[in-house]
């Protein structure tokens, strides 16, 4: 080989290796992809959209557990707008509900504190970008899991967290008892949600006509239902119940026991990395473990020491299982102290002591009926 093809392949080297230092932004390889992306035909009466191809810059590889442990904070696509799920509350100026609890759940995991979060509000339209983009390290926001959401939008889910329907809400003078009393009826509906082409395709179905008005977010929905602009508001249940507490008379509305739909809602992280994943995921499962097992926030230490074996293991105290995700060994311990258990966290939100008092219907333990599996910590 000669000098000159020598000096080639080397300054050919240097150049691959200045590309790779520049796509490098703040720990975070960047990865620009084309994707499909549904954009609403334009009009308040339509639930039409369309598909484009759009490039899109991803924060990509599986760098995100260090970005967060480097950062110190979690960063959580959520929702301020949702009682009982993620709400920011203008009285303390602080978030809660249950999604706000499972992003609370991977900051003990990964960070050893629950309070290690930052919550960025996100609507229907602008989550799935607020992900893409980098700006959060997962969306935990009453998010539907579905085909193009995890491929062609280039996400992976982690575990169900909470088994939906999508229904409607109607005003109870109305006296509608289910949804073919609705023919030739307006109904409010939330752009940027599987919501809007649910009922699209549900009432095309059953025949019935109607006008649907359609808006950005949560409040706008709510506000023209509750001024009379629409005789129904349609979205998942559990949004309902939650907005229900929030119309001028809540028990003046009632939502019809029909669904039109399975809404598995879930967190979910970006596609490619899947060490971060397994750590949501785990994180999700160490809450169906600890209550299939009998541990929760209030006898977590009481159990510190157990000859159970899946006990231990899922405390960190044998199996080295947190070590397997990159974690410190007692994760789940972590988990269940500082958050609780899946029924600690779905009791303190949504259960007989608050405004909602949802019953667990197929939310429980597969053992009580319902849909959730603890798959083992082995
Ligand atoms: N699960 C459905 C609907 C989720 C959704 O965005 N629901 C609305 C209505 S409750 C919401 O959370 N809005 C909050 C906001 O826009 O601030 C989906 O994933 O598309």
């Amino acid at each position: 080989m000669n000098m000159r093809r020598i000096l080639l392949i080397l300054s050919l080297l240097a150049m691959i290796f200045v590309l790779a230092a520049c796509s490098e932004q703040g720990g975070q390889t960047e990865v620009t992809r084309i994707v499909t992306v549904e954009v609403p035909v334009a009009g308040e009466t339509t639930t039409e959209v369309q598909t484009q191809q759009v490039a899109v810059t991803f924060a990509g590889g599986g760098n995100t557990l260090r970005t967060v442990q480097e950062r110190g904070v979690l960063k959580c696509g959520g929702n301020a707008n949702v009682p009982g799920f993620g709400y920011l509350d203008p009285a303390t100026g602080g978030f809660s509900g249950f999604d706000i609890d499972f992003c609370k759940a991977i900051a003990a995991a990964v960070l050893g504190n629950s309070e290690a979060i930052e919550v960025v509000p996100t609507t229907g339209d602008s989550r799935f970008p607020t992900l893409q983009s980098g700006e959060v390290d997962v969306l935990i926001r009453n998010t539907t899991w579905t085909l193009s959401r995890d491929t062609s939008l280039g996400f992976d889910f982690a575990p169900v967290t909470f088994f939906d329907g999508q229904g409607m809400m109607v005003r109870r003078a109305d006296n509608i008892s289910s949804f073919a009393q609705l023919a030739g009826s307006t109904i409010c509906v939330q752009s940027g949600t599987t919501t809007e082409k649910n009922l699209a395709d549900y009432f095309a179905l059953l025949g019935i006509n109607y006008t649907p008005l359609v808006f950005p977010d949560a409040v706008s929905t709510r506000e023209a239902y509750d001024s009379g602009a629409c005789d129904g508001f349609t979205t998942d249940k559990s949004g309902l119940v939650s907005q229900q507490i929030l119309l001028a008379d809540p028990t003046a509305h009632v939502i019809l026991v029909e669904d039109m739909s399975r809404e598995p809602l879930g967190p979910l992280t970006r596609h490619g990395d899947n060490e971060w994943n397994d750590i949501v995921s785990w994180v999700v499962y160490c809450t169906f473990n600890a209550e299939f097992l009998g541990v929760n926030q209030a006898n977590v230490d009481s159990q510190l020491g157990s000859d159970n074996p899946p006990i231990a293991g899922l405390l960190g105290e044998s199996g080295d299982y947190g070590q397997a995700l990159g974690l410190n060994n007692d994760f789940c311990y972590q988990v269940v102290k500082q958050v609780g258990n899946y029924a600690d966290i779905y009791n303190r939100n949504l259960g007989p002591d608050t405004p909602f008092d949802l019953p667990r219907g197929p939310n429980s333990l597969y053992t009580d009926g319902g849909l959730l599996y603890p798959i083992p910590f082995r």
